[in-house]
């Protein structure tokens, strides 16, 4: 049905779009390539434990991230579990509490302290002056996350690691493939953490690597993720089971095989919508770090309710009734968790950029095969619902 046409699904019409349109879809291989694959799992009978898939997929992703090892995991929050203690932390970690519940609850989970740092309000990352404020003698690391993929200020957050002698993990899980400063994203800080969940670009279904530049850390972090088991005779730390199985491995090597189409094509589409909707009133794009080759991992706008005449809330409501799924990623806060809101640092006086974001974010639906003319009909309805606002404030 031509737009022009079309009665908003919130007054009451048809949804635009007869099926979900998702925040994201992963990309497939051809399933004649992964087939092949499997098919040799099938003969081998090696399903996990340092097989030869997932070894040729480390040694495909080191070259690929250009870090100094690539051990990968089962998942990203495992591999932060195991990048956290194989640095032997105790006591605060700063991070943000605009993120994904995984990143705090990996600190929580290993005995230590979120500490919330408010962030940056153009590029949603931590900024270093910020953490330094929260820096006290508890405090052992920063688990800063390149949020949505833009790097955070790696050169200012390692300055003030290396003069309060603080470690850094980064928490790279929107990340792969970002080069910053003409490197691969995952040289800085001591470790960075990957996730290859299915909702990202690079995907194993389930799966995450943790990586750093310095190559001595590869076995510590090998032998966290196999139990501790160093050797037939030796057992050393506490370890967990952080592998990722053969079959998850070959999904990687063939999905590895689409990845620099699936980067093109997002660009493609974060471009068309850029150009569509820059210059609305009342929407804002996130600051990206300068010298960085972006992976386009995430597409978020920002909603000013004043000047657009809807409230993030309206819209997303409105969106979806016409089938279109937008996220608010990160809504509600981690710092909002009862299991954190009683931490000094998680009071929203505290955290007012964070608070501020949260309410206005929207991700909006952003993936290689999702067709161009589509993104031309979001952005339609997105105007569509702003200049219907009144009568959808009124309905609601
Ligand atoms: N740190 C950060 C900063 C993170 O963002 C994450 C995870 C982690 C750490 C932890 O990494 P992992 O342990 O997960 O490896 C999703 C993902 O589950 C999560 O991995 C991700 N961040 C987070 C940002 O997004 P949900 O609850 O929003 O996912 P879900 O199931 O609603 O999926 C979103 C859309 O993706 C669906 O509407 C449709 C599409 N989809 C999803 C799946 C699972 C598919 O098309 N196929 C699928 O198989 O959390």
């Amino acid at each position: 049905m031509p737009v022009k046409n079309h009665k908003l699904a919130a007054l009451g019409g048809a949804p635009r779009f007869p099926e979900p349109v998702y925040v994201t879809r992963p990309r497939l291989p051809d399933h004649a390539v992964f087939s092949e694959l499997t098919a040799r799992i099938f003969e081998n009978k090696w399903l996990t434990n340092d097989g030869e898939f997932v070894r040729r997929l480390e040694r495909e992703l080191q070259q690929r991230l250009q870090t100094g090892f690539c051990a990968t995991v089962c998942n990203g929050t495992v591999g932060l579990l195991i990048a956290l203690r194989s640095l032997d932390l105790r006591g605060g970690v700063i991070t943000t509490p605009f993120t994904f519940p995984a990143t705090v609850h990996a600190i929580e989970y290993s005995g230590l302290t979120p500490v919330f740092c408010d962030i940056d309000p153009d590029t949603y990352n931590v900024p270093a002056e910020l953490a330094a404020e929260h820096v006290t003698e508890n405090t052992s690391a920063l688990l800063p996350v390149h949020v949505f993929g833009n790097p955070c200020d790696v050169a200012g957050l390692q300055n003030l690691a290396d003069e309060k002698g603080l470690r850094i993990v980064y928490d790279a899980a929107h990340a792969f493939g970002v080069l910053h400063g003409g490197r691969g994203i995952g040289n800085w800080g001591d470790l960075s953490v990957f996730s290859f969940h299915a909702t990202k670009l690079f995907h194993t279904a389930e799966g995450g690597a943790v990586v750093g530049p310095d190559p001595a850390r590869l076995e510590d972090i090998a032998s966290l993720r196999n139990f501790g088991i160093v050797s037939e005779d030796e057992v050393r730390g506490i370890g967990i089971n952080g592998k990722l199985s053969e079959l998850h491995s070959a999904l990687g090597l063939a999905v590895l095989e689409t990845f620099d189409e699936e980067v093109r094509a997002r660009g493609e589409r974060v471009e068309l919508y850029k150009r569509e909707l820059s210059g609305i009133e009342g929407i804002r794009f996130q600051r990206i770090e300068p010298d960085t080759v972006a992976n386009h991992a995430y597409f978020p706008i920002e909603i000013d309710a004043d000047s657009f005449g809807l409230s993030r809330d309206e819209l997303h409501g409105a969106m979806r009734a016409e089938n279109v799924i937008t996220r608010k990623y990160f809504h509600p806060l981690c710092s909002e968790n009862p299991a954190y809101r009683s931490l000094p640092s998680a009071r929203p006086d505290r955290l007012p950029n964070a608070y501020r974001l949260a309410s206005r974010v929207l991700c909006l639906p952003l993936y290689g095969e999702l067709p161009l003319a589509t993104v031309t009909s979001i952005v339609e309805c997105l105007l569509m619902i702003r200049d219907s606002a009144a009568a959808i404030r009124s309905r609601v």
